[in-house]
Formats: C-alpha cells, structure tokens, sequence
C-alpha cells in the first residue's frame, strides 16, 4: 500500500460519509433553502455528490466562490454546464462583494413552491432559512459575515435544529443558520486529493509537498504555460522537463543550497505559495 493509500484509509475510513451526511439531516430538515458552496478553482472535486440524496427536493442553490483567483472563461464554462443540469448557481468574491441581491434574485425561482403556499394560506412572506453547506475551506463562515454583516441580530432557536445552532435574520428576506454544515469530502482519487490539498480542504501535510508541487508544475505547464513563463522569466517552457523548470526558478530566484546546489524543495514550496497567492495568475484546476 503506497503512503497516500495509507493516509487515505485513516482519514476516509469507512462509514464517516454517510455518518457525516446524516448528521446534517435535522440541518437541512429545518431549512427553506440550502446554500452550498464550492470553490470556482475546482467545482468538481470541492462538491460532494452524495449531498444531492441528502437534500432530496430541497431548493439548492450553489455557489462557486473564490471567482477572483479562478480562472474566469473556465468559470463561465462552469456555470453553463450547471445550468444545463438544471442547477441554478453562481459565482463570486465573497470576500468583496455583497451576495445579498444576487441570492435574492436566484432564489425567487427556486422558492415559488413556498410563495404561492403562503398566498394561499394568506399568509405573509417569511424569511427564508438558509442553510450553508461545504467541504472546509471553501467560504462557508465568509459566506455568513457577508450575508449577516457585524449587526446581526440572533433569532430565536427553532425547533429541529440542535440548540446550539441560532438562527441570524440578515433582512426581511432571509435568515441564516449561523453554523454551517461541513460537508464530508467524497472519497477523492490522488489527482483530486492533490487539488483539494492546493486549495486548503485538505491539509497539506496529508501529501508531500514536492509531490503537490510536482503535480502543479505539470499541470501548469500543459494548461498556463505564459503564467509560468511571465512570473519566472522562463523561455521555451515545453522543451523544459520538470526538474529543467525548477532548476530555472532556483537559478532566477537564488534557491541555493550551502555548497552552491539548487534548493529544489525552495522552488517547490514557492511554486505552491504562488499559486496560492494567485501570483500567476487566475487559475483553475479542474474544467467541465
Ligand atoms: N479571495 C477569496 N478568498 C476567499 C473567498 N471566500 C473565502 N475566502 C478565503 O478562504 C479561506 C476560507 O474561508 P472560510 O470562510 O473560513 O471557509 P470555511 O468554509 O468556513 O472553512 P472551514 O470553517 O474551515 O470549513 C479564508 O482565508 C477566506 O478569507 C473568496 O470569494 N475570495
Ligand atoms: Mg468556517
């Protein structure tokens, strides 16, 4: 068994999905309308699949956040195959705008049902509960302050929903349960665990770093070889092989060893930060 599998079987053993995903039933029972959120980087691998049989025929609405370090035209591309299947979803920074009237916009088709209830109940509009899920990393508790903003005022707790847990009014339109849901991560295959790693859902201690950075370079070299060129003065990236590229990124940067080597591990870990840091550019990992 290679080391990854190894990891793989203490951090997915078996049982703590579908654990995970019940967990969350009495979450999604109490709520008009789930939010889940994925990260525009990689909207594959950062959704878990099995959520659709958790909230059955709960109105869903997905959100691609992060779009200010996805690569855009891959987002756009993202967001029609969505729509094809029917999902309404959207993209954004949930760090710099305001998804209020976004969410309210994208909302109204997915709540009729409810409306024309209350219409014929004659009753008044009520708040929507919204119910944020995802895997770590990907915006949930950004999600939150964007919408409840620092005045948020606490709502009575309702029934079905674990004490703890308060319900936020963030206007006369929604209010927001304050815990999100942590989705457990699907059973991911190396490539995707990779990905995961790079954008922080996974820790990256559970991979060695020069196997992340490794699988970037190679990835990055196939896909945004002109970022590669423009943040390491690089030319003629295709006749370079792996360990070419990072030689030349040692040698531009100064990476050296005592004794003059090129510091190899030093490229691989500032390769990583630079994606990260979005120092190369938009980028997304994972296409339609
Ligand atoms: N640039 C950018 N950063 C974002 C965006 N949304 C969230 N972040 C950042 O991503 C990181 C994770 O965001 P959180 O809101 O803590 O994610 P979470 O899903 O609550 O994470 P866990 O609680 O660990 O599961 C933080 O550093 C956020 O500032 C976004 O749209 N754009
Ligand atoms: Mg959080």
């Amino acid at each position: 068994m290679s080391d990854f599998q190894q990891q793989k079987n203490v951090h997915y053993f078996p049982g703590h999905m579908a654990k995970a995903l019940n967990a969350l039933g009495p979450m999604v029972k109490g709520s008009d309308l789930i939010v889940e959120i994925c990260d525009a980087r990689a909207p594959f691998s950062t959704r878990n699949p099995m959520l659709s049989s958790l909230i059955g025929q709960k109105p869903h609405l997905l959100v691609l956040s992060k779009m200010d370090k996805a690569d855009p035209l891959i987002t756009q591309a993202w967001l029609e195959t969505f729509a094809k299947q029917g999902l309404i979803a959207f993209t954004s920074d949930l760090k710099h705008e305001k998804v209020i009237n976004v969410l309210l916009k994208m909302s109204v088709p997915l709540v009729e049902k409810k409306r024309a209830k209350e219409a014929r109940l004659g009753m008044k509009k009520q708040p929507l509960r919204l119910l944020i899920l995802g895997i770590p990393n990907v915006g949930k508790s950004t999600f939150i302050n964007n919408l409840a903003g620092k005045k948020a005022a606490r709502v009575a707790n309702r029934p079905g929903v674990t004490r703890a847990e308060q319900w936020i009014k963030v206007s006369s339109d929604f209010i927001l349960l304050d815990t999100p849901g942590i989705l457990p991560m699907n059973y991911p295959t190396r490539e995707e665990a990779v990905r995961l790693a790079l954008l922080g859902s996974i820790k990256e201690e559970v991979l060695p770093i020069d196997d992340l950075a490794l699988t970037l370079l190679e990835f990055l070299k196939v896909n945004y070889p002109s970022s590669l060129k423009e943040r390491y003065g690089l030319e003629d990236i295709a006749l370079l092989n792996e360990k070419e590229i990072y030689s030349a990124i040692c040698q531009k940067r100064g990476y050296l060893l005592p004794g003059g080597a090129y510091d190899e591990s030093k490229a691989a870990q500032s390769l990583i930060k630079d994606f990260q840091e979005n120092a190369l550019g938009k980028i997304s990992l994972e296409r339609p």
